[in-house]
């Protein structure tokens, strides 16, 4: 899966550059420099720009410390508008029309989703954050010696914060490796961090899973814990989501462990509520990959003639998000140069969201060669984190 990983597809862009301001010493660009010749995959690229300019200008001293506690690297593709156009055209284009749920985390749709995991009825966020509340320590106390805490799809990192405070506290230092396809969330994220934990190391690296999973391989001596939390795995399919555990399971060793967040099977009321809620928030974060389409494909989608629709389809266990058209419509993509025509409730499928039950969970581990130590469900027994361990393939 991730074999191009380094390979020529991988260098369009060759250049290794340090783009220094006149904020930076020497010291600090020779850092970077250094670090970026250690980085020796010719696509990378290390930027310590825009919040170092920032934080500099309010406080030098601080600024120039934190600064030597962060790296952040961006991989070629580290761009979430990253095949946009194909994904469209081909989405579109189907009998049954679909579109990849990746689209929907730009500047705003990333910015929705946060407002999402605070609505009441999406019960998902506050039941992982009571777990790791109550469980950070124990945690942590799986570890002996320093860690490298290691996640991917970080975002804003505000769930990770009790993990990282509990492994502070344990081993008084911690070096944290947030792994997001938003260069912007991972600079601001690092900073708030970086301002709050002295003792904290950070290695940002800006790109999607895949890339960045294959850069982990390489670059991580020491023991490390992945996380995977918010049950991001739900998108995948089943099937992919197994082949993405293997991956991960790839850049293991022995003593690594990985953590991983996955929403447990429920009835269907709970769901639909939680991914239909009364205010509108979903329905916003649904539409916002249309707007997105208008703005950077030149569309002329009209978002009030879809309709935000949450399907929850029990038998195969997992929640649908659909845009529903409220009537026959034409919509013209000029990027494109493409019409597309719509029936009446004709839907783009944008979302897939699958439920486990706990049987589903350590099924999907053993495909992937991942051995459950532990398991910790919140009081409503609505989410679930687990800890693997790497088991040898016999
Ligand atoms: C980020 C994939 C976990 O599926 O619950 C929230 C995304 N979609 N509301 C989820 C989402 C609609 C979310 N994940």
């Amino acid at each position: 899966m991730h074999a191009d990983a380094t390979g020529p597809t991988s260098c369009e862009r060759t250049d290794c550059t340090v783009r220094s301001r006149p904020a930076f010493t020497i010291n600090e660009i020779v850092h970077a420099f250094i670090i970026a010749q250690l980085q020796s995959t010719p696509a990378a690229k290390v930027e310590m720009d825009t919040w170092y300019e920032q934080s500099q200008r309010r406080s030098p001293v601080r600024a120039a410390e934190n600064s030597k506690r962060l790296t952040l690297i961006s991989l070629a593709d580290a761009k979430s508008s990253d095949g946009l156009e194909e994904a469209v055209r081909q989405g579109l284009s189907r009998e049954s029309k679909t579109l990849p749920c990746r689209y929907f985390y730009d500047e705003v749709g990333s910015e929705i989703f946060e407002q999402i995991c605070d609505l009441p009825e999406y019960y998902l966020t506050r039941a992982e954050h009571e777990i790791l509340r109550d469980r950070a320590p124990e945690i942590a106390g799986w570890f002996e010696g320093p860690t490298t805490v290691v996640e991917l799809g970080s975002g804003s990192s505000t769930k990770t914060r009790v993990l990282i405070e509990a492994f502070l506290k344990r081993h008084g230092a911690l070096k944290y490796v947030p792994l997001d396809i938003s260069k912007t969330m991972l600079e601001e994220s690092a900073k708030a961090l970086l301002g709050d934990y002295p003792a904290l190391e950070i290695f940002a690296i800006a790109a999607e899973y895949g890339r960045g999973l294959a850069r982990i391989r390489e670059e991580e001596q020491s023991r490390k814990l992945i996380v995977f939390l918010g049950s991001s795995i739900g998108n995948f399919r089943r099937e992919d989501a197994a082949s993405f555990l293997r991956e991960v399971r790839a850049t293991m060793r022995p003593d690594d462990r990985l953590l991983l967040g996955i929403d447990l099977r429920k009835s269907a009321d709970v769901l639909e509520n939680a991914y239909d809620d009364a205010a509108g928030v979903t329905a916003r974060f649904n539409k916002n990959i249309l707007s997105r389409i208008n703005t950077e494909l030149a569309g002329d989608f009209e978002l009030d003639e879809f309709a935000h629709q949450a399907v929850v389809n029990e038998e195969v266990g997992r929640v649908e998000m659909h845009l529903v058209s409220r009537r026959s419509q034409q919509v013209r993509l000029d990027a494109l140069d493409l019409d597309i025509t719509f029936d009446e409730h004709e839907s783009i499928h944008t979302e897939n969201s699958y439920k486990y039950s706990p049987g589903e969970i350590d099924e999907l581990a053993a495909s992937a060669d991942l051995r459950r130590v532990a398991q910790w469900l919140d009081t409503k027994q609505q989410f679930s984190l687990s800890l693997f361990a790497p088991e040898c393939s016999s």
